[in-house]
């Protein structure tokens, strides 16, 4: 391959990556992760809002089992993870394992 070439087919890359990722959010709402079970390619952001007042934690594992995969402590308004492999994430809340879950499935770009 020529110079180039090559050099086009790294922007090429570059750029169909960056119009793919998306960033995709998750609502907290009445102690519930809206949607629980969220569908993301590659790639995408993972954005979750607290709308309410009271405190959560966005903790990766399953309840009451963190993985360390990521983790915001305390969530007043915003978190964001970006999610580079596929696969299956659980995750909960530390604050109430009980009834808040969720799980984000990362599916591959194509
Ligand atoms: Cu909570």
């Amino acid at each position: 391959m020529t110079r180039a070439l090559f050099v086009t087919a790294i922007l090429l890359l570059l750029g169909s990556q960056a119009s793919w990722a998306e960033t995709v959010e998750v609502k907290i709402i009445k102690s519930t992760f809206i949607p629980a079970v969220l569908k993301v390619k590659k790639g995408d952001t993972i954005r979750w809002v607290n709308t309410e007042e009271l405190l959560h934690t966005v903790t990766s594992g399953k309840a009451p089992n963190p993985d360390k995969k990521f983790h915001a402590a305390y969530v007043k308004k915003e978190f964001e993870v970006t999610l580079d492999k596929e696969g299956f994430y659980d995750y909960f809340c530390e604050l109430h394992p009980a009834i808040m879950r969720g799980v984000v499935v990362v599916q591959p770009t194509h």
